[in-house]
């Protein structure tokens, strides 16, 4: 057993307003028991979701002098996540990150796009290449990284796991795509595919009329931490689609501006509870 919690190097912006990547990655995973390094690709002011005139700092260079520094003091890691990348040269930096902790599992989350467009810098290609145990795509992120044309149409069984599988294939063991639509299932779903077992699950949401930034970060962060806790992947899905559920209907229920995230903070205690292991379907 290891003397100290597990430890993971979250490489992501840091968005000061509006609650997404590691503004709620870190509260997140910390909450879980877990200690997260941050190491910032960027400082933005907020998301770029709508809140006006951003301002940002690229910290390009930064990552491979940190990653030395790590390096140099023999930290280890037992996680690499890696989410919001500004540039191809983050992206091969990351790639030398991931390659310094070959053991540590790779959580790759493809910040790409949402709403079937994609947000900027970083393509597709970079992440193909990158070492992935776990991905965890928004159906635009699928869509661009399968090559394919971006339908956030109703998926039948077989539409949803030929999807999953064929992510697979690109490496990633686990696979979930967030915030789907599935015929036999109402609201929005989250698919998972664990190519060991070869089983695929979901999880279903009701839905409510209302798209939250961040809540993508909140689900990637919360099933990592499942995960490095022991969570089979249909419960670490549950216990992350609970946790962002509960959020959204939280900040639903107080008609809050919907660029300022969801209120995450109050809930943070529910995440030290077990996870219903009611709340997952077979796919
Ligand atoms: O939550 C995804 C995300 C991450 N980082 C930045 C963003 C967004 C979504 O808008 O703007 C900077």
């Amino acid at each position: 057993m290891m003397n100290r919690p597990k430890r993971i190097a979250a490489i992501h912006d840091l968005s000061g307003f509006g609650r997404c990547s590691l503004a709620v990655i870190l509260p997140v995973l910390s909450a879980q028991g877990l200690q997260v390094c941050p190491v910032p690709t960027a400082v933005l002011s907020s998301h770029t979701g709508g809140l006006g005139n951003v301002v940002m700092r690229d910290l390009g260079d930064y990552i491979d002098p940190a990653l030395a520094h790590y390096r140099s003091l023999g930290v280890e890691f037992e996680c690499v996540y890696t989410g919001f990348l500004n540039s191809e040269a983050q992206f091969a930096s990351c790639e030398r990150f991931l390659d310094a902790y070959p053991e540590a599992l790779a959580v790759v989350d493809p910040v790409l796009g949402d709403h079937g467009k994609r947000y900027r810098t970083v393509t597709e290609e970079m992440c193909d290449a990158m070492r992935a145990d776990v991905i965890t795509p928004n159906r635009t992120e699928v869509a661009l990284l399968l090559g394919e044309r971006y339908d956030d149409g109703v998926l039948t069984v077989q539409q949803a796991r030929s999807l999953l599988a064929r992510l697979a294939e690109k490496g990633p063991s686990r696979v979930v795509i967030t915030g789907a639509a599935l015929q036999i299932a109402s609201g929005l779903v989250n698919l998972g595919f664990d190519r060991e077992s070869g089983k695929y699950w979901y999880t279903a949401d009701e839905y409510i009329p209302a798209g939250y930034p961040g809540t993508g970060d909140l689900f990637a962060a919360v099933l990592t931490g499942g995960l490095l806790s022991g969570d089979s992947l249909p419960i670490a899905m549950s216990r992350a689609a609970q946790f962002v559920g509960l959020a959204i209907k939280t900040t639903y229920s107080y008609g809050s501006d919907a660029r300022y995230g969801v209120m995450f903070e109050p809930l943070l205690g529910e995440l030290l509870r077990p996870a219903a292991p009611g709340s997952y379907h077979l796919l």
